[in-house]
């Protein structure tokens, strides 16, 4: 299974390629855009989020609702793109319309100056904000959707909460599945704690109103999933690398943790480890420190994730950057920004990890039809069920 995902911000649409489903799986697109939904909710988004309302529509690989093995391509309209035909048309620009929208003073912690360099955009840094921003995850949270739909047939389930806003620390060590169940997806700021959401909406609040942002930490847990997928092999098919690759790659995020990784770190190995204990449906832990990951290999055990992302790098009271046409001091650029994002943070994860979790149970049970798939799953389970 692979992914690849397309489309500026405030271009015509973004795209999701995902090549490598088997046919004969059943597609709800209410599921997909439930998830869009999910992501855009949330307090302390700024003003785009008024104007879009994120759909799926099928370009490819999709007939009557069932997959055809083709690759699966997904498309999401940018709402606003009526507001930049001019700047961002692919053909031909309006140059007095795209002066007044250039970007020549990057903003410390976006992707701004090092992609000007890398990809010679010293003229207008939209040429670099356009794809970098955090837009692009809405593509992959519709191509995760149908992941998610994918793996419910195996009674995989993931879940997410934000465990930390800014100072405001929740729940410090690793989530379980129940604790994010509590979360409530219409809550404003997607916790697990109901009951402490007004004091936090009151800090976005606050720190909206200093024209600062903030960030945070998510836990993400996935549920069912059965023991073997990934491989200790080769290091490439790690699992726990191959999901600290996706979370990490998700815009923002500068940490990801596996299970107790940082709190098993500072205490013995005795404390570290999860002990194996007979059980009636077969062997079991009696802790998940490691996550339901050992050499990179999933132990039946639930998927713990946590994911630390900064804050919001568009700040209203900017801070000291350099005007590239001047090279003379200047603050960095701002327009409107979201004050945090970490509520749809919590959803993209899911959706990230889904993709990454269905391509492994694809890459150890697939076959060209879902009924394949299934066949093979089942005869694997039948070998487990002995032990
Ligand atoms: C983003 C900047 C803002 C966010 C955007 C991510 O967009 P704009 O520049 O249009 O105000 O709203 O996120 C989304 C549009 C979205 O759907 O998540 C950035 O610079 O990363």
């Amino acid at each position: 299974l692979s992914l690849i995902t397309a489309g500026e911000s405030h271009g015509p649409e973004l795209l999701a390629v995902l090549s490598g489903l088997p046919s004969g799986l059943r597609l709800s697109r209410e599921a997909i855009d439930r998830e869009l939904a999910r992501r855009q909710h949330g307090f302390g988004r700024g003003g785009r989020q008024k104007i879009e309302k994120d759909q799926v529509e099928v370009r490819a690989g999709l007939r009557n609702g069932v997959t055809l093995g083709s690759p699966l391509v997904l498309a999401i309209r940018n709402r606003d793109f009526e507001n930049w035909a001019k700047i961002m048309d692919p053909w031909e620009t309006d140059p007095a319309q795209a002066a007044r929208r250039q970007v020549t003073a990057p903003r410390p912690g976006h992707a701004d100056l090092a992609g000007a360099w890398k990809f010679n955009h010293r003229e207008d840094l939209r040429n670099v904000l356009e794809r970098a921003s955090a837009r692009e995850t809405a593509a992959r949270v519709a191509a995760g959707a149908v992941c998610k739909q994918f793996l419910a047939n195996f009674g995989v389930e993931v879940r997410s909460g934000v465990l930390a806003l800014g100072e405001k620390v929740l729940h410090p060590g690793p989530p379980s599945f129940e604790l994010l169940a509590q979360v409530d997806d219409h809550s404003p700021l997607r916790t697990p704690f109901p009951e402490k959401e007004a004091e936090l909406v009151a800090y976005v609040e606050a720190v909206k109103h200093q024209g600062d942002t903030l960030g945070g930490i998510v836990g993400v847990v996935a549920r069912g999933v059965p023991p073997g997928l990934g491989s200790y092999t080769q290091w490439d098919e790690r699992l726990d690398g191959q999901l600290a690759q996706a979370v990490m790659a998700v815009q923002a995020v500068k940490s990801v943790v596996i299970g107790a990784g940082w709190e098993v770190a500072l205490g013995p190995g005795s404390k570290a480890h999860d002990p194996i204990v007979p059980g009636t449906r077969g062997l079991r832990r009696s802790s998940n420190h490691a996550g339901g990951l050992e050499g990179g290999v999933t132990n039946g055990e639930d998927i713990v994730l946590r994911a630390a992302m900064k804050p919001i790098s568009t700040l209203r009271e900017p801070l000291p950057s350099v005007d590239l046409a001047t090279l003379e001091a200047r603050p960095a650029a701002y327009e409107r920004s979201d004050v945090t994002a970490v509520p749809a943070l919590g959803v993209i994860l899911e959706n990230v990890v889904a993709f990454v979790l269905a391509r492994a149970f694809l890459a150890k049970f697939g076959g060209d039809h879902m009924d394949d798939v299934r066949a093979s799953f089942e005869a694997y389970q039948k070998r487990l069920a002995g032990w």
